[in-house]
């Protein structure tokens, strides 16, 4: 058994960060979407972490929840704080 395999099943692996936000947003339906989610995010928190999960239709971002959640509107869609 070599390292090869455990290797290729650890990049789904997830960062926890204790700061991180989760948004659900219903109409982010696809690539473009994301895109443009991202750098909305990307122009009001530079740096930040942003973590897509496209087919959940989850936003995770490292960053204040009211930014996230504006520049997620800004952008035209509508995201819904996690619980
Ligand atoms: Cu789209």
């Amino acid at each position: 058994m070599c390292g090869c395999s455990s290797k290729t099943q650890a990049t789904a692996e997830r960062t926890t960060r204790e700061n991180a936000v989760e948004f659900h947003v219903g109409d982010m339906t696809c690539g473009h979407c994301e895109k443009a989610i991202r750098s909305a995010l990307a122009e009001r928190l530079p740096g930040a972490a942003v973590d897509v999960d496209l087919s959940r239709h989850v936003v995770r971002v490292d960053g204040d929840a009211a930014v996230v959640k504006e520049a997620i509107t800004a952008a035209g869609y509508t995201p819904e704080m996690h619980a």
